[in-house]
């Protein structure tokens, strides 16, 4: 990276790694920018939620069968209207629909396929906790014109870009594409995201766990023994903290240190989690800042998807508890 003067703002930033790749064509950056704008609206919108009649839910459900928030569907309209008419993708899939989300015919169609989850952890809307949207990006596989299913049916490995922005206190843009994650902390008052947090690292080991306890009589044995591990290791006092938003929980884990999971039961064997919206942007991304994410015996990158809606344990984090967990899930540790 050169040398800057005074703040550098996503463009900037997003500019100067393009040149780094004498090759690249400014498709995937426009692809960014364009994700950052559909962000910049919805950090408006969840911002004066309270104010405006827009809390609360809307009269539809999704392909999961939950109910729809009015700003899940409001952010999902504003994350496909941001990216539809690029010319740089040719195909969209979203949480919150069902089949792949085509390019209008209007448009060219591009390399890349986006997949994101437009507004997780949207059960917290209602009570101003922090939420997020959450973003990945693959070069297309099939060959030309309109995207199809088989685009999104790659590896978490494949990945060419992923990132989250949380709309917490402040609203933070995050991403990665494979050299590093960055932060860009939104200054509403020129409406730019700006460099606040450079080559993020996640400590080796943290101090926190973070997991729904609620469910311990469904987890299995082995879940419980690690919980307990971690809950009696002297030398570190862990903390558990767990909002129940994934972004927010993910993120505070990042700078902090630490392992979020959510696990299988006995009532949910594959978790909540899907494997597309949320397991695979954020695994790499941890990955990148040094962590590690699983499905409990498997790396979640490595996993190949065979539906867009497919659900997976997760556990990331920090290198040493997920490692620890690892232990446990495949008997080293009992
Ligand atoms: P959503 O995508 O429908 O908002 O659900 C995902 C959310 C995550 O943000 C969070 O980690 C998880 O659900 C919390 O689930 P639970 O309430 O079962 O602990
Ligand atoms: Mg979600």
């Amino acid at each position: 990276m050169s040398l800057r003067r005074g703040v550098t703002n996503l463009s900037r930033f997003l500019l100067e790694e393009q040149r780094l790749f004498p090759e690249a064509t400014g498709d995937f950056t426009l692809i960014l920018e364009q994700i950052a704008f559909a962000a910049k609206i919805i950090s408006r919108e969840v911002n004066k939620a309270g104010i405006v009649n827009i809390l609360g839910k809307a009269d539809s459900s999704n392909v999961h069968g939950e109910e729809q928030q009015k700003l899940d569907v409001y952010a999902n309209e504003k994350m496909i209207q941001a990216l539809d008419h690029t010319g740089k993708i040719c195909a969209m899939a979203s949480e919150e629909v069902d089949d792949v989300i085509d390019i209008p015919s209007k448009y060219p169609k591009g390399k890349y396929v986006v997949v994101f989850d437009p507004l997780d952890g949207s059960s917290n809307i209602d009570v101003n906790i922090s939420i997020g949207t959450i973003f990945a990006v693959y070069k297309r596989i099939s060959p030309e014109g309109s995207g199809c299913k088989k685009d999104f049916m790659q590896p978490g490995r494949n990945l060419v870009a992923s990132g989250y922005v949380i709309y917490g206190s402040s609203t933070m843009f995050v991403y990665t594409t494979g050299r590093g994650v960055n932060g860009f902390t939104l200054d509403p008052s020129v409406g730019e995201f700006l460099l606040s947090h450079y080559n993020m690292k996640t400590p080796n080991e943290g101090g926190i766990y973070s997991i729904n306890e609620a469910n311990y009589h469904k987890w299995d044995e082995r879940i419980k023994k690690f919980v307990e591990h971690i809950k009696n290791i002297k030398e570190r006092q862990y903390t558990s903290r767990y909002i129940g938003s994934l972004v927010a929980d993910f993120h505070r884990n990042l700078l902090k240190g630490g392992v979020f999971l959510y696990p299988g039961d006995t009532k949910n064997p594959r978790g909540k989690l899907r494997l597309l919206y949320e397991a695979n942007p954020l695994a790499f991304i941890i990955e990148q800042a040094g962590g590690k994410a699983i499905d409990g015996e498997n790396n979640i990158l490595d996993i190949v998807p065979d539906n867009l809606h497919q659900k997976t344990p997760l556990i990331i984090g920090s290198k040493f508890e997920v490692e620890l967990f690892q232990k446990y899930w495949t008997g080293e540790l009992k």
